[in-house]
């Protein structure tokens, strides 16, 4: 089942995975320190990520990280609206990370091509806008709030309990008048999960094509290495594309990544040893 996503005469087809590279417009991204935080630094990134090729751009100026205060509307729109301005000059898909329904229509009206939300439009008007906005979506699991969601992350059965999410949220989204063919799942790693959490995630992640619908991965750096492997943020690129490695070959379709060239590479040599 090869799925392809349309968003303003634009299609993107799933037949293999492909790579959306992260663009923090936060001055407070725990990974990338704050070095890419002003709009010169985070166009030149873009630009890097396109050269070495991610399809899509996601672009974030709200901080998810647990305990991030948070970001007025004034304040996200003027961090990812200018860059959105510029990367919509290039041959690519942008993807808008936020849960603010002011931002996904401002951003897609700049040109923005995706919703990513880490809050699966649950905020008020959310999915209202969404819908009205005609592009594709991002749902994407958490257990608990960016505050509080480390605390004490419990589920009966953390597949079925995700996938049980899923099922609403997809509904919410149809009766909202969201096209099916515009959504993506995403079972959220480190979003309220523990390590053994999002091992049991990865190793099962199939159990989410049982929607026949495109599913996205985000490992990229993740505490689940600091916890498996002891490693600081810095020294997780190992880690990270094994987790790339093995979600490719479970049949993962979009696979969001800080490291785009050593991403891809990984994913070449996936895709020519397919059976
Ligand atoms: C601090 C903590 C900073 C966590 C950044 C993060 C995902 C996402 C993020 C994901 C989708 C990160 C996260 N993670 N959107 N946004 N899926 N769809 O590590 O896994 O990038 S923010």
């Amino acid at each position: 089942m090869t799925y392809v996503l349309k968003s303003k005469n634009k299609s993107l087809e799933l037949s293999k995975p492909i790579i959306m590279g992260i663009l923090n417009a936060t001055p407070d991204s725990f990974s990338d320190g704050g070095q890419f935080n002003t709009y010169e630094t985070a166009c030149q990134h873009a630009d890097e990520m396109i050269a070495h090729g991610a399809q899509i751009i996601d672009i974030g100026g709200e901080s998810t990280r647990p305990g991030a205060p948070d970001v007025s509307l004034e304040e996200e729109l003027a961090r990812v609206i200018p860059v959105i301005e510029h990367v919509s000059k290039k041959d690519v898909w942008i993807s808008i990370d936020t849960s603010k329904p002011e931002v996904m229509k401002q951003a897609v009206e700049a040109g923005a091509h995706l919703i990513n939300d880490v809050r699966a439009l649950q905020e008020p008007g959310a999915l209202e806008v969404a819908a009205s906005l005609n592009v594709p979506v991002c749902l994407m699991h958490m257990q608990g709030t960016p505050r509080t969601m480390q605390t004490a992350p419990k589920y009966q059965d953390v597949i079925e309990d995700i996938a049980v999410f899923f099922e609403q949220r997809i509904k919410a989204c149809i009766d909202a008048g969201i096209k099916r063919e515009h959504i993506i799942l995403d079972p959220g790693f480190g979003f309220g999960k523990t390590l053994e959490h999002n091992l049991t995630i990865l190793k099962n992640q199939k159990a989410f094509h049982r929607f026949d619908l495109p599913v996205l991965i985000g490992l990229s750096r993740k505490s689940m290495f600091k916890h498996l492997l002891n490693r600081d943020v810095e020294e997780r690129l190992a880690g990270s594309l094994a987790g790339a490695m093995i979600s490719a070959q479970k049949g993962a379709h979009i696979i969001r990544v800080h490291d785009v060239a050593e991403t891809v590479d990984v994913l070449t040599v996936v895709d020519v040893c397919q059976e």
